[in-house]
Order: C-alpha cells, then sequence, then structure tokens
C-alpha cells in the first residue's frame, strides 16, 4: 500500500510511549553521561523496577506495594471531615472522570515516570501525620499541623478540570481549602510578593528521588501573590469525597485548575512567601517548554505538540481546548496578552 496512515505528531504528545516531561531530561542524561543511546528510552532502561515485592497487606501505609489503587489512602485522623459539603458555584458541565482512571493516571515523578505504575510504588510513602510549614515575609511563620488546618480552615468540595500540559485532561471532586485562608493566617507582609511551594523529599520513601537523580530534588512551584490569593486556588486535602491517596499527593496539594497540571504540587510541606519571583523546578528543566505563567491556552502551542484539543481520559474522546481552562471569569483580569503568548 503506498498511503500509510500517520497521525499528526501531536496525537501522541507524550503518555503513550515516553512522558513528555522526561523527554529533555533523557537527552541531557545521554549527554552528560556521554552515552551514545540512540533512541532507546534510558527511562526504561534505567532499572525503574515497579514491584519488588508483593504485599501481603494492603500497603497503604504499611510500605508495601499496594494491591488496590484506592488501598494507598494513609490512615487519615480527619476522616470524620470527609466527604465535605460540596461547592455549588464549582459543579461539572464534563462527566466526571473514572475515579479508578484518575488513581492509575497519574504524574508523579517523584516515584516513577510511568503514570500507570505511581500508585503501586507509593506504598513506602509515610503521608501521615503531615506537617506544613509556612515561612518567609509573612507576620505569623510556623509550623503547621495539617490536622489541625483542616479542622481549622473549613474543607469543601469542588468539581474542577485539570488540564495536564501534555494534552490530557481529567474532571474531579477535590476536597480542600481555598489557600487565602492559611494566607490570612500567616499574615504576608506588603513585602510579600510571590509564593513558593516545596514538595517532600525522602529518597527512602520515593523511589523515583533515589533513582532519578538528574531531577533536583524536592520538586517545588510557585505563584505571585494575586494568583496564589485567588478564589479558585485550593488546598487539596482529598478527592471523590475522601483524603487524598498517596498518587494524587497525599495528604496536602496545590490545585490551579486554570494552568496545566505541572504547577500543582503535590505533597507539600513547605510554603514560603517571597520578595522576589522564585524559580520552578519545569522551567529550571526546560524554559523553552515551561514558563512561569503555564497558563492553559489552546493558541500557544508546547513547541512538540499542539494545545488545541485535550483527550478525557477515561473516554478516549478529545475535546476542544479552552482558555485557561475555561475558568476565565475568576482569572483572565490578572493576565495581559504578553503573559498570555507565552509558552507554557
Ligand atoms: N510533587 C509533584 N507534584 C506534581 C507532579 C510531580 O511529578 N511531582 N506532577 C504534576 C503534573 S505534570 C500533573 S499533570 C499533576 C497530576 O496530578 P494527578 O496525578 O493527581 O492527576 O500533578 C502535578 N504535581
Ligand atoms: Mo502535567
Amino acid at each position: 500500500m503506498a498511503h500509510i496512515h500517520l497521525p499528526p505528531d501531536w496525537t501522541t504528545p507524550e503518555g503513550k510511549a515516553t512522558p513528555a516531561h522526561v523527554y529533555w531530561n533523557r537527552r541531557r542524561f545521554i549527554r552528560a553521561a556521554g552515552l551514545a543511546l540512540g533512541g532507546l528510552g534510558v527511562a526504561g532502561s534505567l532499572g525503574l523496577a515497579t514491584s519488588g515485592c508483593r504485599a501481603n497487606g494492603n500497603g497503604a501505609g504499611n510500605g508495601q506495594e499496594p494491591d488496590d489503587p484506592l488501598a494507598t489512602i494513609p490512615e487519615t485522623p480527619t476522616r470524620d471531615l470527609y466527604p465535605a459539603e460540596s461547592d455549588a458555584r464549582f459543579q461539572a458541565e464534563r462527566s466526571l472522570t473514572d475515579r479508578r482512571v484518575a488513581a492509575t493516571h497519574n504524574n508523579f515523578y517523584e516515584f516513577l515516570t510511568e503514570k500507570d505504575q505511581v500508585w503501586r510504588n507509593v506504598g513506602p510513602f509515610q503521608a501521615r501525620p503531615w506537617t506544613v510549614e509556612v515561612t518567609g515575609e509573612v507576620e505569623n511563620p510556623g509550623v503547621f499541623d495539617l490536622a489541625e488546618l483542616e479542622r481549622e480552615l473549613g474543607l469543601e468540595e469542588r468539581i474542577y478540570r485539570l488540564r495536564c500540559v501534555e494534552a490530557w485532561a481529567m474532571t474531579v471532586p477535590w476536597t480542600g481549602f481555598p489557600l487565602h485562608r492559611l494566607l490570612d493566617r500567616v499574615q504576608p507582609l506588603s513585602s510579600g510578593r510571590y509564593v513558593r511551594f516545596v514538595s517532600f523529599h525522602r529518597p527512602d520513601e520515593a523511589i523515583g528521588q533515589r533513582t532519578q537523580d538528574w531531577y533536583p530534588w524536592p520538586y517545588y512551584e510557585a505563584l505571585r501573590m494575586d494568583e496564589a490569593r485567588n478564589e479558585l486556588t485550593l488546598a487539596v486535602t482529598g478527592i471523590y469525597g475522601e483524603p487524598l491517596p498517596k498518587q494524587h499527593g497525599a495528604p496536602i496539594r496545590i490545585v490551579t485548575p486554570w494552568k496545566y497540571g505541572y504547577k500543582s504540587p503535590k505533597s507539600i510541606d513547605r510554603i514560603e512567601v517571597t520578595r522576589e519571583r522564585p524559580p520552578t523546578l519545569w522551567s529550571d528543566l526546560q524554559p523553552r517548554e515551561y514558563g512561569f505563567y503555564s497558563n492553559v491556552n489552546p493558541a500557544v502551542p508546547h513547541p512538540r505538540w499542539s494545545q488545541e484539543t485535550e483527550e478525557l481520559i477515561g473516554e478516549d474522546r478529545r475535546v476542544p481546548t479552552q482558555v485557561h481552562n475555561g475558568y476565565g471569569e475568576w482569572v483572565a483580569h490578572l493576565y495581559d496578552d504578553e503573559i498570555m503568548s507565552r509558552i507554557s
């Protein structure tokens, strides 16, 4: 047959074969190591073994491999707060993503870059008890017990769309508290213009932090203060009416639904209010592909694929991408055209 039908490049952004975010690191790794690996997938050949031993228990907190993707919810002292009351402003106009699809399709490079293998590797991670340190340009810095914050700041449920830069999307009910309530509690000084988030760093509990040492662990992200204080910005502690499974970023992660997913750092244990704009992990690794703002925008392609459409995971179909992921009424006023035209 003369005509071989090849899909356009963007139909296989990453996900299908090599995780998108990993691409550059693979190149860099090859260069750094001086290896001539050609097209060989280094991530797949570096011994990122997924399962050592099979567990006898359910693996939720005992360090063993979980036998079910939903058996990874840590013992949570605030379980009585779930499910929280749902916020009528944020309901689904898309059908919810299947809960198990969401729990088995995760970007959480501290564990593994293969999305469907993350949940199998979170067993050793001790996600509770947990504290969050808030430091920097604030009146009342401190180390806060997460369970106390959940009780004091109040939890609610919101259905948000999450759009990954790799052009897949899901719609899920998160549980959490608006981040501005925590910021109000620590009282940022007028010098505090940005908010920086740092994820956990425990190589003993996270295989990817041991084996993928080309990433500058721990994961770090940041928002401008007005973005961090925006009503949409949620400090998330639960999903589908229960505390977060570890693969979704237990026990606390940030969610900014108008930005690409990498701006929603998981399992954070430090928040720092800063004067200057902090560096962020993905733009440090590849500034030409991942920017600071990373607002969802179908008109600005990623250098390696289009952002015009997105795949709804678990549904096997694509839909048009929306500017600000459809949350413009909440956030469009924060940005000018110049910011919106930037890569990611
Ligand atoms: N600490 C940390 N946070 C992270 C990531 C990560 O690898 N490490 N991946 C990000 C990316 S790229 C996405 S798309 C979302 C995925 O969240 P989910 O697995 O709950 O869907 O988490 C984000 N937060
Ligand atoms: Mo992502």
